[in-house]
């Protein structure tokens, strides 16, 4: 089954966002397999956006997703990464669909509140920079009859 990586980013956490992503990210179906709160470092920003480095809105990225706590989490269902990145919406939330959390709760690109893996390549290497295997829970949901066919 598919798994991919969320974090409810700085700005989600300070606005009391994260029930609202969870929440979200459930009644859709998904399965949450993987939960923690953290502040992201310096090394580990790079890491994960090492691949917008030399970009202009480079330095602020780092500013911004170091700035305070995020959550990260693991969500597991068919299709997830995709599901979640349509949920979330267009990475700028004044282009994101009505309904979505970008188009909810944004206005700023620099402040698009949640992040989601964006294929399997890169959800694999990011579930991997966060978590160890460990920290990811394999279990049995008894609502899972009533969700999948
Ligand atoms: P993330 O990775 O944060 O989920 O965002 P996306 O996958 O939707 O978008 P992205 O990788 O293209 O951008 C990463 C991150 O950089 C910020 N950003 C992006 C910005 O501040 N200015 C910009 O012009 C762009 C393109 C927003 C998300």
């Amino acid at each position: 089954m598919e798994r991919t990586l969320v974090i409810c980013k700085p700005d989600a956490v300070q606005r009391g966002l994260i029930g609202e992503v969870i929440s979200r990210l459930e009644r859709r179906g998904l399965k949450l397999v993987g939960m923690k709160l953290i502040a992201i470092s310096q090394e580990l920003a790079h890491q994960h956006y090492g691949v917008h480095e030399g970009k202009p809105f480079f330095e602020n990225l780092i500013r911004y997703i170091t700035s305070a706590p995020v959550v990260v989490m693991v969500w597991q269902g068919p299709g997830a990464i995709a599901l979640v990145r349509r949920t979330m919406g267009s990475t700028n939330p004044q282009e994101a669909a009505p309904g979505t959390i970008r188009a909810d709760f944004g206005l700023y690109i620099e402040r698009n509140l949640i992040h989601g893996s964006d294929g399997p390549e890169t959800a694999e290497a990011e579930i991997k920079l966060y978590f160890t295997p460990e920290e990811l829970v394999d279990w049995e949901r008894s609502t899972d009859r009533w969700i999948s066919r």
